[in-house]
């Protein structure tokens, strides 16, 4: 893990960024001016822009994977999973009025997120690690808006990027790890009462679970573990399904009710 750019670089990356989220405009993305840039300058500007958050007063409320099934991967052309975080203000109540104006061309995505109850840490975490360390496993919607222009870019810009992140909303229901099987559960997603995408949670690296085992692997590779407390979105199982202003967003969840949003 090298870096191929400089500390003032890295910090000016970040602040060009976090601007174009806070104000809800396009960029270009950043390895087109940078082609050299590593994995490792990447997600220091992503570390330098949740540091410029916190230095701010937000909270870190939980973390993210994405590009975890393969109809994202396909979607984004983009063959590797992305990590974020997930400030205080991104986080939304179910049935939630969501500002459109607030963001650039958001797409919605039906998750699955458990939340920990020991620290995970390492290279090595197993599916059955992450379970028996799981607390809670609750139903998410995430709302995800790439600064980049047209939603293009490389999984170098997308991790700068805090992997898109903007919003996210969570269910009212919740279940303990063993109450499902999480790869066979099913979820379905409906834009204004049409049915747009399906899925099973298998879709996601063969299981949720897997998820977080990887992202304790990549968090491990800055020295970092997943906390006891996390909260923590697996990914998208279907493609991300892109809203307009006014759209209506119901995800069912078998067993675990829906979660429902309004773009306004
Ligand atoms: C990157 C973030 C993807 C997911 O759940 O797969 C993501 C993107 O597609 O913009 O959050
Ligand atoms: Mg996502």
């Amino acid at each position: 893990m090298t870096n191929n750019l400089d500390q003032a670089t890295i910090a000016k990356l970040a602040e060009h960024l976090e601007n174009a989220e806070l104000q809800a405009y396009e960029v270009i993305k950043i390895t087109d001016d940078y082609p050299d840039m590593t994995d490792k300058d990447a997600a220091d500007i992503q570390w330098e822009i949740r540091r410029r958050k916190v230095d701010r007063g937000h909270k870190i409320v939980g973390m993210k994977m994405g590009l975890t099934s393969w109809a994202k991967m396909k979607q984004m052309g983009v063959e590797t999973p992305c990590y974020g975080f997930l400030a205080d203000y991104f986080s939304l109540p179910d049935g939630a009025e969501v500002p459109f104006d607030e963001l650039i061309h958001p797409k919605v995505e039906a998750e699955i997120a458990f939340i920990t109850n020991k620290e995970l840490r390492g290279p090595d975490v197993t599916i059955d690690e992450v379970m028996a360390a799981t607390e809670l496993v609750v139903p998410a919607v995430e709302i995800i808006d790439s600064r980049y222009k047209d939603f293009k870019f490389d999984l170098i810009s997308v991790q700068a990027d805090n992997s898109s992140s903007t919003r996210f909303v969570v269910g009212s229901h919740s279940a303990a790890p063993n109450a499902f099987d999480w790869s066979t559960i099913g979820v379905v997603m409906q834009k204004n009462g049409e049915i747009v995408e399906l899925g099973a949670g298998a879709a996601v690296l063969d299981h949720p679970a897997a998820s977080v085992a990887m992202l304790a692997k990549m968090l491990h590779e800055r020295d970092e573990v997943i906390p006891a407390g996390t909260f923590i979105m697996t990914g998208g199982i279907t493609a991300a399904v892109l809203v307009e202003k006014g759209d209506s967003i119901c995800v069912r969840y078998q067993g675990l009710g829906t979660v429902t949003m309004k773009f306004v």
